[in-house]
């Protein structure tokens, strides 16, 4: 067979970073009535390009398969919903938005963020594929394209007069099979004189932290910072300013402008990073595929651990029912002969089976009532609002069980 080509630079990929076996997509939460039905499995195994450093999984399913209907709403979390208003007061601030301003949101979501932005004032537009989802947008009052976002639909905004001050994308960058388009379009839509800020997770710490779960179809892509640099250039887009977030596992958000605006120089931060990101390795393909042991051994010491707790006649239930929970539990083979169930906030996941796994997923009521010994956090990147929301466990003796980077009880 021959071997699939970088997404970016059409090199050939024959570096595997993570063989995660076969999986199901990981937002195909199965109804409750199709219980009985198959599901569908697709390789899941990320490369490593040897020209460009961009990690990839290679796509079974169109976008229109994975997003037409979607399970995430980016609401169901507190934190993130406080980082979004954070980010609008800053961005209000330092890029002067006024009412004069447009503002235009790729993957908008529910409105999540362009929320805080129309309670100032400041002109929006979110683009947002899943119709579902920006429903909810569009019932907040935030105008909502129904699309996906690309060279075709930046020309169709420029056509209309809307051209983007601030041009956001938040968590979509790794969710693009047609990158260069996508990245192309990014540069049509954005004024002359205007600002674009991404963020998405950081690579460096995906592999530092061994965020293997994070590894699924939906996520086509996984950025370092000299890697998105180099796709912005090589479209006429110039990064000068980066922020590192702890957001999802550890992100980064850039900031970027057309190549030959001057109104922002480069922040001391851009060289930082660069150094950071050099000396961690990631412009060697080893570091990379060092990766893949590292993985498999934590799915033994979580599989260790779990069977110990089973021996012992414990019971574990699991909290959330994230993407990457799917990607954790499939990978290591955790079924209902360990998790008895896991809960979820999202009206659209409770009374759903996971994808692969088919553990119920119930309302977090249903904690209180069967009082387990564990609770397995799946979205670990809220365990602080978790911890804090599912402290009464303690009463009856509960423990938290976190599976990233390395099981651990707390
Ligand atoms: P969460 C998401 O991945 C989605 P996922 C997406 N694929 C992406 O790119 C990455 O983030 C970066 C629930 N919950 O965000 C809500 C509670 O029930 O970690 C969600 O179902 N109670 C676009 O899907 C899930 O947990 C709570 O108190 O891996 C969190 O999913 C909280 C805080 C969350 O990611």
């Amino acid at each position: 067979m021959k071997p699939a080509l970088c997404r970016f630079c059409r090199s050939e990929l024959t570096d595997s970073v993570a063989d995660l076996g076969m999986s199901p997509l990981a937002n195909a939460f199965i109804p409750a009535e199709h219980s009985q039905s198959s599901e569908r499995f697709y390789p899941l195994q990320a490369f490593v390009c040897r020209e460009c450093f961009l990690v990839q999984v290679k796509d079974f399913e169109s976008p229109d398969q994975i997003f037409g209907e979607y399970s995430y709403f980016s609401s169901y979390s507190q934190t993130w919903l406080d980082h979004a208003k954070c980010y609008a007061e800053m961005a209000v601030e330092r890029f002067k938005l006024g009412p004069s301003k447009l503002i235009i949101e790729i993957a908008s979501n529910d409105g999540y963020l362009l929320q805080f932005f129309k309670e100032r004032g400041v002109r929006i537009q979110g683009v947002e594929p899943a119709a579902n989802v920006a429903k909810i947008a569009e019932a907040k009052g935030i105008p909502t394209l129904v699309k996906f976002f690309g060279t075709a639909m930046a020309h169709r905004l420029v056509k209309q007069g809307s051209m983007a001050d601030l041009l956001i994308g938040n968590n979509v960058l790794a969710h693009v099979p047609d990158l260069n388009d996508f990245v192309e379009g990014l540069r049509i839509v954005l004024a002359n004189d205007g600002v674009l800020t991404m963020e998405f997770p950081h690579l460096l710490q995906t592999l530092a932290c061994n965020q293997f779960d994070t590894i699924y179809h939906e996520h086509f892509s996984y950025f370092s910072f000299g890697t998105v640099e180099r796709i912005f250039q090589h479209h006429g887009l110039a990064i000068f300013d980066v922020e590192e977030l702890p957001t999802h596992g550890g992100s980064l958000r850039i900031f970027a402008h057309h190549a030959d605006d001057r109104t922002y120089s480069s922040t001391p931060r851009v060289r930082q990073l660069k150094d950071k990101e050099k000396g961690a390795g990631m412009d060697q393909v080893a570091t990379y595929v060092r990766f893949e042991e590292r993985m498999k051994e934590s799915k033994r010491k979580l599989l260790e651990f779990l069977i110990g707790v089973k021996r012992a006649r414990k019971t574990i239930v699991g909290y959330g029912a994230p993407a990457k929970g799917n990607t954790l539990l499939n990978y290591c083979g955790v079924r209902k002969g360990f998790i008895d169930y896991t809960v979820d906030i999202t009206p659209a996941k409770i009374g759903c089976l996971l994808p692969g796994t088919r553990i119920p997923i119930e309302h977090p009521d249903k904690i209180r009532e069967t009082k387990p010994d564990y609770v397995l956090i799946l979205p670990w990147n809220f365990q602080d609002e978790i911890l804090g929301k599912t402290a009464f466990i303690r009463q009856w003796g509960g423990k938290f069980i976190i599976p990233i980077p390395e099981v651990r009880v707390i």
